[in-house]
């Protein structure tokens, strides 16, 4: 199969709810040592974002939703364990990940966090729907160099503000950089609210971090 029909199948596979043809495709995609994120980026994901313009057409259903996106969540898992991570003991910085609190929408930050391990970056996933109290926390305890969100709706696009707004108060917000994403968001939104970055995609998102850590680890040297 040629990478043009590749890309059409799996795009398909997700839209039509066809679990056993988008498995096979991911198999396949390993087992022809085609790079796991090419696919998932033009192939699937594009498959889960048309699933959701039918949504909001009402073209497509709830419980269809749901299930592309279960399908989605089986094909990334399989694809993100091709992904090598960098297992070099000497881990280039250590970075919290959370989806914000009301929001359940991880498909993408398993994406961002695919990319960014194999960087050689720590990862600590929060999971999702995840409150900013337990955010700050854990980044606290994890003593963690970045704090990471994502956010996929507009109602829950404001928990990215008010955590920088809590770090502030609390007086523990040059203590990490922060980085924000999720389709909603934006470079101006994250201006605003005084996010140290924002990534539109998975492979910004490994730059972006990059540089943070560039820039935090140069004020200790
Ligand atoms: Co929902 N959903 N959903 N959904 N869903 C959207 C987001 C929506 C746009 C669909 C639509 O109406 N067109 C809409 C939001 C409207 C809005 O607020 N503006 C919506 C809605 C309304 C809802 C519900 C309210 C539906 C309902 O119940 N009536 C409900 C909310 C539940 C909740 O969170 N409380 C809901 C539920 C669900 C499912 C559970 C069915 C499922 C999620 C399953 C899961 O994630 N485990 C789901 C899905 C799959 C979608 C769509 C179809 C696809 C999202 C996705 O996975 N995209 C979505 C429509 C769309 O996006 N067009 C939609 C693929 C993924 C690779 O892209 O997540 O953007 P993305 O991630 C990218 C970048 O954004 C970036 O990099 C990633 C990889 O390139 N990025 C970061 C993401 N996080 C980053 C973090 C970073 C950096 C970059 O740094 C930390």
């Amino acid at each position: 199969m040629n990478k043009e029909d590749l890309i059409r199948e799996a795009i398909s596979s997700i839209v039509e709810c066809d679990e056993k043809k988008a498995i096979e495709l991911a198999e396949f995609v390993i087992s022809s040592g085609i790079d796991p994120i090419f696919i998932l980026k033009e192939g699937f994901s594009v498959g889960i974002r048309r699933v959701g313009d039918l949504f909001e057409r009402g073209e497509k259903f709830l419980p269809q939703l749901i299930q592309s996106a279960s399908i989605m969540q089986k094909t990334t898992e399989i694809l993100n364990s091709a992904v090598q991570d960098n297992d070099s003991s000497k881990k280039v910085g250590k970075m919290l990940i959370a989806t914000v609190e009301g929001d359940v929408h991880d498909i993408g930050k398993s994406i961002v966090i695919s990319l960014l391990k194999t960087q050689g970056i720590e990862i600590i996933d929060l999971g999702r729907d995840v409150p900013n109290t337990r955010i700050i926390e854990a980044a606290l305890d994890y003593d963690v160099d970045i704090i990471g969100t994502s956010a996929l709706l507009s109602t829950t696009l404001m928990n990215q503000k008010t955590l920088e707004d809590q770090l502030r108060k609390r007086g523990v917000k040059e203590r990490f950089k922060t980085i924000v994403g999720g389709a909603p968001v934006t470079q101006r939104f994250a201006d605003k609210i005084g996010a140290d970055a924002y990534a539109e995609d998975a492979a910004e998102a490994v730059s972006k971090v990059m540089n943070l850590l560039n820039a935090k680890h140069s004020v200790y040297n």
